[in-house]
This record gives C-alpha cells, sequence and structure tokens, in this order.
C-alpha cells in the first residue's frame, strides 16, 4: 500500500514537472515565433524596396522615349531616396475622344440644378434628406465658404447622400493642372473632374466627413478605401491633408501601414497638397513634376488617384506617375476608375436604401 503511495507522488512530481517544462518550451516558442515574425517583416519591406529599385534600374537601362524629358541626369541611387522619382517624363496628355461632347467642360460651365426648396444645403447629405434621390448635378452652398453655391456631382446610390470630389473614369480629362487649377477645381462633374482645393476645405471643415474611394481595374474587379475624419486645411496651409481610421478591401494606401519602413515616406497623412507649380513635398525633386498631377505628395506617394491616365492597366514610364493605388495593383498599374466621395459620418440611411439595415416585414417563414 505504502508502495502504491510512493508510486502515485512520484507520478504527479513528473507529471507537474513535464507540465512546467511545456510551459517554458512554449513561451519560448511564442518569443522565438514572434521574434521570427518580426524577420519577416523586415525582410518582406527589404523586398520590396529592392523590387522598386530593380524596376528603376531597368527603366534606366531602356532606350529612352524621344518625349522624356530632355538630357535630365538620374541622381544616384540613395538609400534615403528609394523611390521611383528620377526623370521628369513628359507623358504626353490622353488623347481626347472625338466622340465626347465637351463644350460643358468645367465645372464653372456647368448649370446648377436649383435645389427643391429654398434652403441652401451644405453639401449633398442635406439635399438628400431634402428628398433628391437621383444622382446628378447639384447646388450646394458650403458653411465658411463664399456664400456663392458651387454645381457638385451627388450620388444618391451606395446609401446616398454622397458628394463627389474626384473621379476619372476614360482618360479626357488632364490632371497634370495648376495649383491655381486645383484651388478652384476643374473637369466636367458629370464625369471627370476634381471639386476644388477651396471646396474640399470649406465641405470637410464643415463637420466630421467619411471618405469613401471606388477603385475598379480594367479587368472589372472593385475594391473601395474608406477613411473617417477626413479633413483638408485651408490654403494657408498648402490644403494639408488629414485622415483618420481605415476600412476597406482596397488596402491602406493613404497612411501606406501595410508594410513597415514605407510609410516614412509613402504615408500620405499630414502631407501639403502640390503641384507641378508648387512644390509642398518632402521629396528633393519634385514629385507633381515627375508624377504629372496634383495631390498630397511626401517622397513621393502610396496612392496618386490624380496621375496620368494609362490605358489598359499595366504601364511603363520613367516614374511610377499612373493613376495609382499600390496596395491593391501596386505602382506599375493605372486604374481605370477611380471616385473619391465624402459624407458625414453621422449621416443616417433610410432603411429603404441601407443595405445593412434589418428589412422587417420579410416573408413569414412558412
Ligand atoms: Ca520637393
Amino acid at each position: 500500500m505504502g508502495g502504491c503511495v510512493q508510486l502515485l507522488l512520484l507520478a504527479l512530481v513528473v507529471l507537474k514537472a513535464a507540465s512546467l517544462t511545456l510551459a517554458a518550451v512554449s513561451e519560448r516558442c511564442a518569443e522565438e515565433l514572434s521574434r521570427l515574425r518580426e524577420q519577416e517583416k523586415l525582410l518582406k519591406s527589404k523586398v520590396l524596396k529592392q523590387e522598386i529599385l530593380l524596376h528603376r534600374l531597368q527603366l534606366l537601362n531602356q532606350p529612352r522615349p524621344h518625349k522624356t524629358a530632355a538630357n535630365q541626369e538620374p541622381p544616384p541611387l540613395s538609400p534615403d531616396d528609394d523611390h521611383t522619382h528620377k526623370t521628369a517624363a513628359n507623358q504626353e496628355p490622353p488623347p481626347l475622344s472625338p466622340d465626347d461632347d465637351h463644350t460643358h467642360k468645367t465645372a464653372a460651365n456647368q448649370e446648377p440644378l436649383p435645389p427643391d426648396d429654398h434652403t441652401q444645403h451644405r453639401d449633398c447629405s442635406q439635399v438628400f434628406q431634402s428628398g433628391s434621390r437621383s444622382s446628378g448635378v447639384y447646388a450646394v452652398t458650403p458653411q465658411g465658404g463664399s456664400a456663392a453655391p458651387v454645381s457638385v456631382y451627388c450620388d444618391m446610390s451606395d446609401g446616398g447622400g454622397w458628394t463627389l470630389v474626384q473621379r476619372r473614369v476614360d482618360g479626357t480629362e488632364s490632371f497634370n493642372r495648376s495649383w491655381a487649377e486645383y484651388r478652384s477645381g476643374f473637369g466636367d462633374s458629370r464625369s471627370e473632374f476634381w471639386v476644388g482645393n477651396d471646396n474640399l476645405h470649406h465641405l470637410t471643415a464643415q463637420g466630421d466627413y467619411v471618405l469613401r474611394i471606388h477603385l475598379e481595374d480594367f479587368e472589372g474587379n472593385q475594391r473601395y478605401a474608406e477613411y473617417k475624419n477626413f479633413t483638408v486645411a485651408n490654403e494657408e496651409d498648402q490644403y494639408r491633408l488629414a485622415f483618420g481610421e481605415f476600412s476597406g478591401t482596397a488596402g491602406d494606401a493613404l497612411s501606406a501601414s501595410y508594410q513597415p519602413g514605407v510609410s516614412a515616406w509613402a504615408s500620405h497623412q499630414g502631407m501639403a497638397f502640390s503641384t507641378h507649380d508648387r512644390d509642398n513635398d518632402r521629396y528633393r525633386g519634385s514629385c507633381a513634376l515627375e508624377d504629372q498631377g496634383g495631390w498630397w505628395f511626401n517622397r513621393c506617394h502610396s496612392a496618386h488617384l490624380n496621375g496620368v491616365y494609362h490605358r489598359g492597366g499595366p504601364y511603363s514610364a520613367a516614374t511610377d506617375d499612373g493613376v495609382v493605388w499600390f496596395p491593391w495593383r501596386g505602382w506599375w498599374y493605372s486604374l481605370k476608375t477611380t471616385v473619391m466621395k465624402i459624407r458625414p459620418s453621422r449621416f443616417k440611411m433610410d432603411a429603404d436604401h441601407d443595405p445593412n439595415a434589418v428589412k422587417r416585414n420579410v416573408t413569414p417563414r412558412p
């Protein structure tokens, strides 16, 4: 009997020791795993940088097209400057399609539709709430802006109440525009346009706005990116960009948080706006000049929705100047469709228009 108790005690001691050893091993494994994960992240970041450098070297090896900026010597490779901005390319603007009627090209030429009543709507969410449920061009008057109404395109689908601030669909409009043109806006509200940085500031200064970006590639795939607390500062502050939490399916290009080390030079958070005639970026050259569009460049970008419209998607150029959303299709794919639209975060959808609303009065279960 005494032998049995001793055996039992021995077994218990062995079991306890084994479990302690297991706990220690599992702790060591967790540490090792987390260390390996960190290493993996760093290696991925290095691979990314190498890929960018490789692509750049390949481009430098290719014979230059005659329209490339003449006699520009590419600056030497530098670890601080590991982006793909080397030489200013002079891409020809995309040809205009003869089918398009551009008699009403500029936003200023748009005939604004009068609001339904005599009240002034601050944005498309108020137009929607006033009962207008058709997408189209409406007059809105942002608070704090000039008293004159601005014509904007209201998207009454996708829950409704969206004020469009940018759209690319076919490349008919050049987005390589001056500071003054980006300030006041350009293009056709029903087609391709930029709403204007002053308008962007006045609209987003009215309250808490959500920015939703819709993207489509030439294969018909669609993605979206959404940012809370989207604001654009005034002109004195170079229309500086700020945004909050990301959600969506396209990847967080604006903060470039997808790879460690990338956001330091590719994040657009807090960046001032730059155009070819106003360099506010953090690059020693001019991102807007090289990438041929106005944007909140850093050194230079992870997203550039105002880039050159390269038809067909994949493109080759001296810099990554396409219509780019890096975490989805990379720097060397130019997107087919982009839409940037804003709506107050407190906007309440009708149940009829809310795809997420719980439908009542559905067919009863059998
Ligand atoms: Ca610069």
